[in-house]
């Protein structure tokens, strides 16, 4: 089997070693140094440059190298015919949920505050709130969202989400529709967004929702930089309408210098580094779903192309 490897942030032995424990022969390609296009079979992709995919013709899968599709589903030359899978591995999930977990914390117990106060040596113990007492709300309840509004429930936070279709989770108050995301957007003391990059949801955190949230909320962004519209965050912090922002996602990847995120006083940017890919558990979740592509079943994680994600 021949495989083509698009990724330069990759320890490509690592993976092709890992390939062949679970597929036997394998002949592996890493990009730009192909070789013959006709002979590959599948793609392990991220962030492929537009137009490239449409030049394997007898490509059977093309593989997301992380959880998103929108950097494969961005190519208006992407062929029609081949399935897009994405990964779902539980190992980066569960980092997901860690570094969600630590900035719920972080806003939930005034660190920011004390930050601030710190630097100013003032002395100002805040008032604690049980977690029942802060709503956390998590828009996106997929392989991510959903088990991160879980944990947060099982911490104690009062947690609510919003997704596409209706959603079942333990301790969560799941919601959909445009009535149920204004309801999680004005009860949100603190916001995550696990959203996917489409059509629909970018520009979705506008200036008119982010006016909905509650005065000195906090907002996580893990999910994708198109959602948030820049301008309309920057204006509510300084505003004071919000008290806080972490992003881990930007449209602009990496995040240029002169970004004024990079030195907001109210905002905590990290690169895109909440759940990265785990070189050890996902060659394995790629080579099980190329073992069903091979056997004429449909993949687990499947990319719908019309939905987006
Ligand atoms: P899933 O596809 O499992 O979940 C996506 C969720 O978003 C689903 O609940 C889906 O609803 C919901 N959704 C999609 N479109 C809409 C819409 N128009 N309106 C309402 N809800 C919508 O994805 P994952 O949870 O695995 O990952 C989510 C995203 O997180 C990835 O696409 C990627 O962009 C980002 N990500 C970021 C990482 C990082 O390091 N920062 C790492 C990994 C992922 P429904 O359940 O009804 O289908
Ligand atoms: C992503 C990822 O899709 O890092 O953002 O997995």
């Amino acid at each position: 089997m021949d495989i083509l490897f698009i990724w330069d942030g990759g320890d490509t032995d690592r993976w092709a070693k890992a390939l062949s424990e679970t597929l036997g022969d394998v002949r592996f390609h890493v990009y730009p140094n192909v070789g013959d296009k006709t002979k590959i079979d599948y793609a392990l992709v991220w962030l492929p440059p537009l137009g490239e995919l449409k030049t394997y013709p007898y490509l059977k899968g093309i593989f997301s190298i992380g959880a998103g599709a929108s950097h494969i589903l961005r190519d208006p030359d992407l062929p029609e015919s081949v399935p897009v899978v994405r990964l779902v591995d539980n190992t980066s999930v569960h980092d997901m949920w860690l570094y969600a977990c630590h900035w719920i914390l972080h806003y939930h117990r005034h660190f920011d505050l004390y930050q601030t106060h710190q630097s100013a040596r003032t002395w100002d113990r805040q008032k604690v709130l049980t977690p029942g007492q802060r709503k956390v709300g998590v828009l996106g309840l997929g392989a991510i969202g959903g088990y991160i509004a879980q944990n947060a429930a099982k911490m104690g936070f009062n947690t609510i989400g919003w997704s596409r279709t209706q959603k079942e989770i333990d301790g969560v108050t799941c919601m959909n529709g445009d009535e149920g995301l204004n309801s999680v957007l004005r009860q949100s003391d603190i916001l995550i967004n696990m959203l996917p990059a489409t059509p629909q949801t970018c520009g979705l955190l506008n200036r008119e929702r982010l006016a909905m949230m509650p005065k000195g909320a906090s907002l996580i962004n893990m999910g994708r930089g198109d959602i948030l519209d820049n301008a309309a965050l920057i204006a509510a912090l300084d505003s004071g309408a919000l008290n806080g922002a972490t992003l881990d996602v930007f449209d602009v990847e990496p995040l240029p210098q002169d970004n004024a995120f990079w030195s907001h006083p109210k905002v905590k940017v990290t690169p895109h580094a909440a759940g990265p890919t785990n070189e050890a558990s996902a060659p394995h979740q790629i080579a099980s779903d190329i073992l069903r592509l091979e056997h004429g079943k449909i993949p687990s994680h499947a990319v719908n192309p019309n939905a987006g994600y």
